[in-house]
């Protein structure tokens, strides 16, 4: 069985083949520059190894001057052997040296060339695209297209489209086995996954069978840095859920609406200690995500501010949130609600804001503080508000696992809308399965332990299914 498979990556110089390798190696290796011919020799890294299986990445100099070079070639007989035999100068003929340095790497080492392409150029104006593929064509190698610089990460359906065209457009090479996006910014792990099942593809033999012992290698990994998220993100829900602020009683007269400043001074600062926590606590998963994503950099003020931004408001209370609450809450407001619905009275009905107002006071409590009081007597957040947090933790991850190392240290982007939406739709389906964990959480005949298990189940449940749904099957490059 052959000791290593090995990947070159290639493109024109400044596509980001330093970037992307470093994206997929989760380190940094070689110089990185917004200029032409930065990487000038070629330099291998280990991407996995199994046993003594080794998969090995290439990162090689950019070809340059293309167009030029592939009418030379054209003129002489024997192009390749010509083209190997030259000897050009590496400072004054830099751009015709750096792709015989890159053609001799894919020539001498690759069982699959990695062709990059800047994708945030017009397919048309990619003028140096096709005489780079000529140029490869006379090498033979299995050539895998990647998209790069695509920008923020996009809907399936929008990334599936982008394949099509250029697929489409580079059928004449038949050496272009597949084109698939891998964004060095913005990619996710699923797309490395459909990578690696599009590079078997193209292999044969005893270099196939190593390669897939690698590419399960290289999910498992991928893997567990998924469920190991997923249990940050679970134990950062459940302190939440668990985190509860002790407040005074009401007495009978405040039960019933009248003097209440005092209760709603003592709301107002436990909400203020919870958001304090959860900040802290959204900060810290982060940071954690983020080193079990061997990303450099550390989420800080941004994830407070995030916090805050995404809790200040809550939105209008909807009609589930009632009976959660009613279920769980003492005292005046669970009266008040089990009164209401016996009653059958609605909250946009004039009944309840003319007969009620200590109820309204109540309503209007719980409305703006998202918090609610369990057996305890201690104020917790709400189950409404705990689902805000479960969308808040998908997003966090969704946005960690996409960033790419060859980007740089962390930092925070405007979310994708469909991101949002697709987290939004999931999460009211969900809706009482999350709610059911919470209801759990509050309950002192349910161990912490049982809780944090099912919390975990729910938080990997609910990972799985929005992966799943950013990168449905049916999105799956045709091999
Ligand atoms: N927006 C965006 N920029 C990228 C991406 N990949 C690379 N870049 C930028 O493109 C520029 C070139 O990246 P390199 O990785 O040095 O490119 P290269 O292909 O290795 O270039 P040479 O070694 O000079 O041939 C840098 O400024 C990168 O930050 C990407 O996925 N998205
Ligand atoms: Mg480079």
């Amino acid at each position: 069985m052959p000791t290593t498979v090995t990947l070159s990556l290639i493109s024109h110089t400044n596509a980001g083949k330093t970037t992307l390798a470093r994206t997929l190696l989760r380190r940094d290796v070689g110089e990185v520059r917004d200029a032409a011919h930065v990487t000038i020799f070629n330099e291998a890294h280990a991407l996995i190894n199994v046993g003594d299986v080794a998969l090995v990445l290439w990162d090689t100099p950019g070809f340059g001057d293309s167009a030029r070079l592939l009418k030379r070639l054209q003129r002489v007989d024997r192009p390749m052997f010509w083209f190997f035999n030259q000897v050009w100068d590496r400072l004054t003929d830099k751009p015709l040296w750096c792709s015989q340095q890159a053609l001799r790497n894919v020539r001498e080492e690759a069982d699959v060339v990695l062709y990059l392409v800047n994708a945030s150029e017009s397919l048309v104006g990619g003028t140096f695209v096709e005489p780079e593929m000529e140029i490869l064509d006379w090498l033979g190698k299995p050539v895998v297209v990647l998209l790069n610089q695509t920008g923020a990460p996009r809907p399936a359906e929008e990334e599936a489209a982008e394949e099509f065209l250029w697929r489409d457009h580079l059928t004449k090479f038949p050496i272009v086995s597949s084109v698939i996006n891998m964004d060095a910014f913005s990619r996710c792990w699923v797309q490395e996954g459909e990578l690696m099942h599009t590079i078997s593809a193209v292999l044969t033999g005893a270099k196939r069978e190593a390669f897939e012992k690698l590419s399960d290698a290289w999910t498992e990994r991928n893997e567990a840095v998924f469920a190991r998220s997923m249990q940050a993100l679970a134990n950062q829900l459940m302190a939440n859920a668990l985190d509860g602020v002790a407040v005074k009683t009401e007495s009978f007269l405040q039960k019933l609406g009248f003097n209440r400043g005092s209760i709603e001074s003592d709301w107002s600062e436990a909400r203020q200690k919870l958001s304090e926590s959860l900040a802290m606590r959204a900060e810290q998963a982060m940071n954690e995500l983020i080193v079990l994503h061997s990303l450099e950099g550390h989420d800080e003020t941004a994830a407070l501010l995030g916090a805050r931004r995404d809790f200040a408001e809550p939105k209008q209370v909807e009609a589930a949130v009632w009976s959660a609450v009613s279920g769980i809450a003492t005292g005046a407001l669970a009266g008040l609600i089990v009164d209401l619905k016996a009653g059958g009275l609605t909250f946009g009905g004039g009944a309840l804001l003319g007969g009620l107002s200590g109820g309204f006071s109540a309503y209007a409590l719980i409305k703006t503080y998202h918090l609610v009081r369990a057996d305890d007597n201690k104020l917790h957040w709400s189950g409404e508000h705990f689902r805000e947090q479960v969308k808040l933790a998908l997003l966090s991850y969704l946005a960690v696992s996409h960033f790419g190392r060859g980007r740089g240290t962390w930092k925070r982007d405007p979310r994708p809308a469909h991101w949002q939406e697709s987290v939004n739709m999931l999460i009211d389906e969900w809706r009482d399965k999350v709610e059911f964990v919470w209801k759990r959480s509050l309950r002192s005949d349910v161990s912490v332990s049982r809780v944090n298990e099912e919390m975990l189940i729910m938080m990997t449940d609910l990972g799985n299914e929005i992966l799943r749904r950013l990168y449905p099957p049916a999105a799956t490059p045709d091999t």
